[in-house]
């Protein structure tokens, strides 16, 4: 980009804030040092230009008033689950203890983010394009399917897939949003905390209410299912949601009683880039079990295992 367009988008992104900043510039002395602070400054504006643009998309999300409810599976449920399913029971185990917490209200992704939302965001953060990352933070299949920055024809309403969990949470905070803490899933995925054993009920899954394993075998476009009571789609099934949350099978044992996260909440880019440790992902996926379809079922992730079947969804905080 030339100079000179640099400094229209300068101008039309100057309010008095910034005017004051741009005046205290122009007043050094060195004219080389003058042109290098110009230029950090220009970058910010636009970057944050780029997510404030994106942040008119709350229109996808849904209100979700916060309460209590009791998150987890006891003892006597676990059994009859290993017996309903056939996994041992070490397979549901991180699911125990039950435990009442308290969250607080936020707003929540109707939907998986697509593909056509992905694409908007690497247009606008070049950083997290196909090619750019370096090799320790994917694992070779980051946007495997995409040419560049374009992906498929016809799959804009594609849950994006072959993400990793920091592109994720780079995605969600560029739009001031971030990703669900496992809490926040569990409590939408079960209409604000009932007892149902799937997000439509206690109805074992079928072709008409989720796309999981045995159905076509590939993620389908969001939205292709009835929602749950929130109005909240793809819940149960399409991809694998991505959480905030590390990764551990005793968490609940020690789990904070308010707005629980195993992690921050917020990621700056050195802390972002540090995070090496499995997280939380919930919801299964196309190609996973009814078992995996539960509300309440944990499994992790890698954060750098782009695949197929893993995607996810953002939460924006209510703010007073
Ligand atoms: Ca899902």
């Amino acid at each position: 980009m030339q100079a000179r367009d640099l400094n229209s988008i300068v101008l039309k992104n100057v309010n008095s804030k910034n005017y004051t900043k741009i005046k205290a510039v122009y007043a050094l002395n060195s004219r080389a040092r003058m042109k290098r602070i110009l230029l950090v400054f220009i970058s910010a504006l636009m970057i944050q230009s780029a997510c404030q643009e994106a942040d008119s998309a709350d229109l996808n999300m849904v209100f979700v008033e916060g309460g209590l409810f009791v998150m987890g599976t006891d003892s006597l449920t676990l059994d009859s689950l290993v017996d309903h399913y056939g996994f041992p029971k070490a397979y549901l185990a991180s699911e125990f203890p039950p435990h009442e917490i308290a969250l607080s209200s936020f707003f929540f992704g109707k939907t998986e983010v697509t593909n056509a939302e992905f694409r908007k965001f690497l247009l606008e953060n070049p950083e997290w394009q196909k090619g750019r990352l370096p090799d320790s933070l994917h694992n070779g299949n980051y946007l495997r399917h995409w040419n560049n920055n374009v992906y498929p024809d016809g799959e804009d309403d594609l849950p994006v897939v072959n993400v990793t969990w920091h592109s994720a949470v780079a995605y969600c905070q560029c739009q001031n949003k971030r990703l669900p803490t496992e809490a926040e899933w569990e409590f939408v995925a079960r209409n604000q905390g009932d007892m149902k054993k799937y997000p439509w009920g206690n109805a074992e899954p079928d072709s008409t209410k989720a796309n999981f394993h045995g159905g076509i075998g590939r993620p389908l476009p969001v939205k292709s299912f009835p929602p749950n009571e929130l109005g909240i789609f793809d819940l149960a099934g399409n991809v694998w949601e991505f959480t905030l949350d590390e990764w551990s099978q005793d968490y609940y044992k020690n789990s904070p009683p308010a707005d629980p996260v195993n992690g921050h909440k917020n990621y700056s880019d050195d802390d972002l880039l540090r995070v090496k440790t499995r997280r939380v992902i919930r919801g299964g996926s196309w190609g996973g079990s009814p078992v995996n379809l539960r509300t309440r079922f944990r499994d992790s992730h890698p954060p750098n295992g782009a695949g197929d079947h893993v995607g996810f969804r953002c939460v924006k905080e209510v703010t007073s």
